[in-house]
């Protein structure tokens, strides 16, 4: 392993780190080679955005907490980047908002989908949909994608798709869920078209979703009501795009002064 070679000063460490979750995965059969791509794009938006979670993914994180404790029947979805990156995460936060926690894969195999139904279990999961009981379809997608659980995103209102592809996404939003994702592209199908889209890393957005989330549960219905009504998704990715063009201008003038 990396960390044994890696000192912690190194300053790419955290990086290296979650490079290094994503292949063990890999070699566990949780994570597709796809993912490892899906990564690499990933890295490339959060050195635009500055590698950190920054203003406009707040406001999203706040309205992400409100929409899953507002929500009759929230789901979160787990693939094999999510499984191998914050287990342990999704299901504090299914605890905490009262969601299901179902498997749901793009490159859908059965081998796989029982793989991470142990990761989640190991994490302390009493509950995973998605594996044996993915009876249910999502209309319009075909083959393997379209299947899901008739407890889980099927009966759904609220549905958190981190790191999503952009057909299934149009797709439940075509059948009326609520969704909300988590992808580092300001600009992908996905973050386009979901009602709540956190531009950041899932390794800091889920342990900030799990801090808004319990401290909103102190607060009154009607608070967390206006919290998510006066939440606007396209004036938060407007303000990630503007965030990186001005991250940009800046580094660029410096350079110039130097
Ligand atoms: O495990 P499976 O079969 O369900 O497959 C998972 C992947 C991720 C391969 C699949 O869903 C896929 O192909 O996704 P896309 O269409 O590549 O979209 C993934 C999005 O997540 C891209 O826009 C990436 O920029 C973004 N992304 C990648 N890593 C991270 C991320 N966003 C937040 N945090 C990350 N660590």
């Amino acid at each position: 392993m990396w960390d044994t070679k890696i000192p912690r000063s190194h300053p790419r460490y955290e990086s290296l780190m979650i490079r290094e979750k994503l292949v063990e995965g890999f070699k566990r059969g949780i994570v597709v080679p796809e993912g490892l791509i899906a990564h690499g794009r990933g890295e490339c938006f959060d050195y635009l955005i500055g590698e950190a979670t920054q203003p406009f993914a707040r406001k999203a994180i706040e309205a992400a907490a409100a929409a899953l404790l507002l929500a009759k029947h929230p789901v979160i979805s787990v693939n094999g980047n999510v499984a191998a990156l914050v287990p342990r995460e999704v299901v504090r936060l299914a605890e905490i908002v009262g969601a299901k926690i179902e498997v749901n894969l793009f490159y859908r195999t059965e081998v796989r989908a029982r793989k991470i139904k142990e990761v989640l279990l190991g994490a302390g999961a009493e509950e995973v949909l998605g594996v044996d009981d993915a009876t249910a379809t999502i209309p319009e997608l075909f083959s393997e994608r379209r299947r899901v659980s008739p407890r889980g995103i099927a009966a759904a209102d609220v549905v958190l798709v981190p790191l999503e592809d952009g057909d299934r996404t149009e797709a439940l939003r075509r059948i009326g869920k609520f969704v909300i994702t988590v992808d580092l592209n300001p600009i992908s199908r996905t973050s386009l078209t979901a009602n709540i889209t956190i531009v950041d890393n899932i390794v800091r957005a889920m342990p900030a979703l799990i801090k808004a989330a319990e401290e909103m549960k102190g607060k009154s219905e009607e608070e967390i009501r206006n919290i998510l009504s006066s939440y606007n998704n396209s004036a938060v990715i407007s303000a990630a795009l503007t965030h990186i063009r001005e991250r940009l201008s800046s580094l660029a003038s410096s350079l110039l002064g130097r």
